[in-house]
């Protein structure tokens, strides 16, 4: 899984999904193989921190996974017949990173529950919209750039403004989402991951 991740950070596009490929021939997990995809992003991000690599590149790395996602998805399960609940789910205002919230909106699905996906870029008034015509009780949040922790506070002030807290949950995360982002942003939780994601919703339905 250490070759497939650097293949990525190489953007060694048909090494990879020849790679994805093989490693579901032999019975590896889906959630296994995208783990491994995430750090080959992780490696892409750093080499464009220290300046290897260019928004291009940047592109270029995000179409492979997409690819990727392509090959793995079919093989998570589609959606249940019988909806576990409602959840909305958006990339937060002046952030355009969706491949990460996309993963986290499959897994949700693939886990039946009946996901309304807003997007990206996303203003508050919209994710405030979305859940008074649909009635979901877990909202989720993403944003990779730092300017996007601004907009999830907004988004949850939103919330709190119509009066929809806290019957609604919300969960946020992306990159370098943490604890201390959570208690900044006002949001009920943060996860790190798309597992996360349906931990959290899974909980609070349940609640
Ligand atoms: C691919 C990429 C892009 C692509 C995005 C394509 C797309 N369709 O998404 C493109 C080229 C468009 C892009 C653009 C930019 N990018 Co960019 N990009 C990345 C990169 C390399 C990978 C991101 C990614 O897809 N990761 C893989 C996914 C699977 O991981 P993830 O998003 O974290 O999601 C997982 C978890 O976090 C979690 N999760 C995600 N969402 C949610 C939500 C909830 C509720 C929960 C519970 C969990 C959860 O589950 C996911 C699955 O495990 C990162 C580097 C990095 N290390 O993240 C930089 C990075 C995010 N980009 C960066 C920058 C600077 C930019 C640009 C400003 C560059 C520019 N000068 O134009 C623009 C910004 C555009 C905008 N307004 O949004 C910086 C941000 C720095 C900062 N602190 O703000 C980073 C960190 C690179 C770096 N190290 O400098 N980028």
């Amino acid at each position: 899984m250490e070759t497939l991740a650097h293949k990525l950070a190489d953007l060694e596009e048909q090494d990879v999904l020849a790679l994805v490929q093989q490693a579901l021939d032999q019975g590896m997990e889906p959630s296994q193989i995208f783990d491994a995809c995430r750090q080959g992003m992780v490696l892409v991000g750093e080499r464009y921190e220290s300046g290897e690599y260019f928004v291009s590149d940047l592109m270029l790395a995000a179409e492979i996974f997409k690819q990727v996602a392509a090959i793995l998805e079919p093989v998570m399960g589609g959606a249940a017949a019988d909806t576990r609940g409602k959840v909305v789910l958006g990339t937060v205002k002046g952030d355009i990173h969706d491949i990460g919230k996309n993963l986290v909106v499959s897994m949700l699905r693939a886990s039946g529950f009946e996901v309304h996906d807003l997007g990206v870029d996303v203003p508050p008034a919209k994710f405030v919209e979305a859940v008074k015509e649909t009635g979901a009780k877990v909202v989720g949040l993403s944003g990779l750039l730092t300017v996007a922790f601004d907009a999830m506070k907004e988004t949850v002030a939103a919330f709190d403004e119509a009066g929809l807290r806290p019957g609604v949950k919300i969960m946020i995360g992306g990159g370098p989402v943490n604890e201390s982002v959570q208690a900044y942003t006002g949001a009920d939780a943060w996860g790190d991951s798309a597992q996360a994601a349906v931990n959290l919703a899974t909980q609070w339905m349940e609640a």
